[in-house]
């Protein structure tokens, strides 16, 4: 049986290679996408996040970590997406601008595809602009808005009052996530949810157009 903390030890270590070595064996073993994704992957991922905090890792090693979850995210994705089931509609995703985190957000797509949601995901530093075209263009029926700065968490009220100045507020419902966020920020900049994981943010999406 593979062993998943050797997983977690190699995103630490950003070895890409043994990552999906790891990643395909545990699958062919018949170990779920889910329990790779959480004990292997992001418990890697979440030992990187406190020695960067603390100061025991630089960007360049955090970097080459990030590489090394991707690796295993894209070889997880098919199976956390399979589950064929009618759409309940689109969810227009995206990192607010100033921000390039990425990850969280990605593996908050996957999750929503694996429930059937179609996701339009516009990656990272996104402009207010570019969530309001997208808003317009898709019609969603929810807008996922992702930040993992303090100094970029700022923008979500600022494009929140920008879809109600469009016009747009009652035809889409606004979920927000990111590490620095709480439900009490949400409720003050007037988003209608917050999710702190990807499981959460499924589960909220479910019950915001339900
Ligand atoms: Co950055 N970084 N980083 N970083 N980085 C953090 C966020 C930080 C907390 C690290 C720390 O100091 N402890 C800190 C922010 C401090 C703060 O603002 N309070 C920080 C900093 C300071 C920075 C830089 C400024 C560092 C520098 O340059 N000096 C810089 C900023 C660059 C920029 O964006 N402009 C920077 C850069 C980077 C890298 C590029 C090296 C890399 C990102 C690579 C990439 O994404 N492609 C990186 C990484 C990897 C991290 C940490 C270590 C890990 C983030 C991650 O991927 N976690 C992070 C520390 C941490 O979070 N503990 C850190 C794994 C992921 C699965 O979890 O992203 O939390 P997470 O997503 C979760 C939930 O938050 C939630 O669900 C996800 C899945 O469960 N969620 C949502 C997220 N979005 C959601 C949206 C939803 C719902 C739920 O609905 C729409």
């Amino acid at each position: 049986m593979t062993d998943l903390s050797k997983i977690a030890n190699a995103i630490y270590d950003g070895e890409a290679g043994t990552v999906s070595e790891l990643t395909k064996a545990a699958i062919e073993e018949g170990m779920s996408a889910t329990e790779i994704l959480e004990n292997g992957l992001m418990a890697g991922m979440n030992h990187v996040g406190k020695d960067f905090k603390e100061g025991e890792l630089f960007v360049p090693e955090v970097l080459v970590a990030s590489r090394a979850m991707r690796e295993g995210m894209e070889i997880l994705k098919p199976l956390l997406v399979t589950q064929k089931i009618k759409s309940p509609g689109k969810v227009v995703l995206g990192t607010v601008k100033g921000d390039l985190h990425d990850i969280g957000k990605s593996l908050v797509a996957i999750m929503l595809q694996g429930a059937g949601f179609e996701v339009i995901d516009l990656g990272v530093d996104v402009s207010k602009e570019t969530f309001l075209q997208a808003i317009v263009d898709h019609q969603p029926v929810i807008l996922g808005l992702s930040s993992l700065l303090t100094t970029t968490m700022v923008q979500m009220p600022e494009i929140i009052e920008a879809v109600k100045t469009a016009g747009l507020r009652g035809k889409v419902k606004i979920m927000v996530g990111g590490a620095p966020l709480n439900a009490d920020y949400a409720a003050k900049i007037g988003a209608d949810g917050y999710a702190q994981n990807s499981s959460i943010a499924v589960d909220l999406a479910k019950s915001l157009i339900s």
